[in-house]
């Protein structure tokens, strides 16, 4: 197909896209948007549709944490808009780029009761970098061209635009994008300086690798300071597997001594939150490193903080520092992970009936591959798997993250397939989760993607029973139909799957599941008695 073409809006948007390394367009079908379907079939970007706007734009999401490229999600005006928020922000909180493009009820009719008017950017402007109405055909390829930077520009995170329907059907002529290229950043020495002090002088360091630090493409080089200053280290998000299960200095299964002993916490690449007890450490001193000034916490006390390219931060440290982390430090992480991990033995390896969601775990890590990509979506069984897989590589693991917004699996899904053609793609999900993307079972089925699904099956909002259980004695509204057949539902989606009641039939099952090229469901009848161990509550 020719650069240059009269045409119309929808083709500006899809050269916009590609120029950005966009190779898929997710969507659910809307005559908003017809234009840059005929945009993406003439110029040969791929279209997968799905059977929920939200998977649309968690396949979106999934691809941009996977490979680092925006994802692009094409949605129709107004239901197809709103059906798109939850994942949007989704996508918001784990600082993943997208752009959602929206249809918009015609501008000429504005106003006048067109089907599925309403004014979109209001309702996506708290959860995005930008929303914005495009107000001119010819501006439709500036503008999504310049949402998609935006996007990928630290801190990431997704944006919005909407197109009238007369804009978008209007003429166009096409013209040659130039591909995107990223801007160059510079580190602050002074800032950097504190920060290699406060190492130097720390007897027990660590270090937490966040999200941005593989969304910023810094792994290599924060690695090579972890081995050159031999820091022991917790990963979160996809920055799991920058330091491999195996290494040494993975202090992740040491996590409650590392964070209890250490005198000195570096936290880089992901937000004070939560997750990490809003970043107060007792007595020890916190240092905050982000991709961007905005992202330095400022509820916490801060022994210093910088932000900018983590990449050049990561290699400032590893020049500035010659020195070597503590044996006894580093051997004292070593012993509380053994201990942590012989403990962990035991729920691997239960035979017990019904089955302990541990044994699952215990039958599916011997057969992950180096580069499975991971996708959890769901409650206590995926906090399991948060626990008991240590992946080899980082860019391989998707859990919900900040915002846990459930129903993130099939998206995922796609988005994993479509990216690493050859690799395992394991989705592990609850029960409840399951239901949210259950049609887009049609979808992965259609445009054959294969995977491996695993359901806990606990017939239960499991991390909600359990909580109402010991706060208020008793639960409602956490209960599903026990031991629903939805491997029967994928069968009659035609995809494959098994039920499984017995630890011993896991193992068999998962290998069934590998071996098959099509979509298919490992059905698993688990203890619905088994609540994870929390530690923190998320509040
Ligand atoms: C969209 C959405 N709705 C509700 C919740 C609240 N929530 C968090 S975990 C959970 C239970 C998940 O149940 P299931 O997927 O079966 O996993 P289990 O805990 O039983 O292993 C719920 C309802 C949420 N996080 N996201
Ligand atoms: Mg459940």
């Amino acid at each position: 197909m020719s650069e240059e073409r009269e045409t119309h809006g929808g083709d500006l948007a899809v050269l916009a896209a590609q120029a950005h390394g966009i190779n898929h367009l997710f969507t659910l079908s809307g005559a908003h948007v017809f234009p840059i379907y005929d945009g993406a079939v003439h110029r040969d970007l791929p279209i997968i549709d799905v059977r929920h706007e939200q998977t649309a734009v968690f396949a979106a999401e999934a691809t941009a944490r996977l490979t680092r490229t925006p994802g692009l999600a094409v949605v129709t005006a107004g239901p197809g808009v709103t059906n798109g928020v939850s994942a949007v922000a989704n996508a918001f909180y784990n600082g993943a780029p997208l752009l959602m493009l929206g249809g918009r009820a015609p501008a000429g009719r504005w106003g006048q009761g067109a089907l599925q008017e309403i004014d979109h950017p209001p309702l996506l402007a708290p959860v995005t970098k930008i929303a914005a109405t495009v107000t001119r055909t010819d501006e439709i390829g500036n503008e999504v061209f310049d949402a998609l930077a935006l996007a990928r520009t630290p801190h990431r995170g997704p944006t919005f635009l909407d197109i009238p329907m007369d804009i978008f059907f209007g003429p166009a002529t096409t013209h040659p994008v130039a591909a995107w290229t990223p801007q160059a950043r510079q580190v602050n020495t002074d800032e950097m300086a504190r920060i290699a002090d406060l190492i130097r002088k720390s007897s027990s360091p660590l270090l937490i690798l966040g999200s941005d630090v593989w969304a910023g493409s810094a792994e290599n080089e924060a690695l090579e300071f972890v081995e050159s200053i031999q820091i022991p280290v917790i990963t979160n998000g996809t920055a799991r597997g920058i330091i491999p299960r195996g290494n040494p200095l993975l202090a992740t299964k040491a996590r409650s001594f590392a964070f209890r002993s250490a005198d000195l916490i570096l936290v880089v690449g992901t937000p004070l939150d939560f997750r990490l007890g809003y970043g107060d450490f007792g007595s020890a001193k916190v240092i905050h490193v982000s991709d961007s000034p905005a992202g330095i916490a400022t509820h916490a006390t801060l022994a210093a903080s910088t932000s900018g390219d983590l990449p050049a931060i990561f290699t400032a440290l590893t020049n500035s520092l010659s020195h070597r982390v503590s044996n006894e430090w580093r051997e004292s992480i070593t012993q509380a992970a053994l201990k942590s991990a012989s403990k962990e033995r035991e729920l691997l390896e239960a035979d017990l009936s019904p089955i302990h969601p541990g044994r699952i775990y215990g039958e599916l890590l011997p057969k992950l591959a180096d580069d499975a990509v991971i996708i959890g979506d769901g409650g206590d069984f995926v906090s399991f798997a948060g626990k008991f897989v240590e992946p080899m590589r980082p860019g391989c693991w998707l859990d919900p993250g900040p915002f846990g917004c459930l129903g993130g699996g099939m998206g995922g899904i796609i988005a994993a397939r479509l990216a690493r053609p050859s690799a395992q793609v394991v989705a592990l999900f609850g029960d409840g989760a399951l239901g949210f993307s259950l049609g887009d079972i049609d979808s992965i089925v259609r445009h054959h993607l294969p995977a491996v699904m695993v359901v806990g099956n606990n017939s239960a909002w499991g991390l909600e029973k359990h909580p109402m259980q010991s706060i208020f004695g008793y639960d409602v509204a956490a209960d599903l139909a026990p031991q629903t057949r939805y491997d029967e539902v994928v069968r009659a989606l035609g995809g494959a799957g098994e039920i499984v009641t017995e630890s011993s039939q896991i193992g068999p099952a998962l290998d069934r599941a590998f071996e098959s090229d099509v979509p298919y469901l490992v059905n698993i009848i688990t203890d619905p008695a088994i609540a994870y161990p929390r530690t923190t509550t998320g509040i």
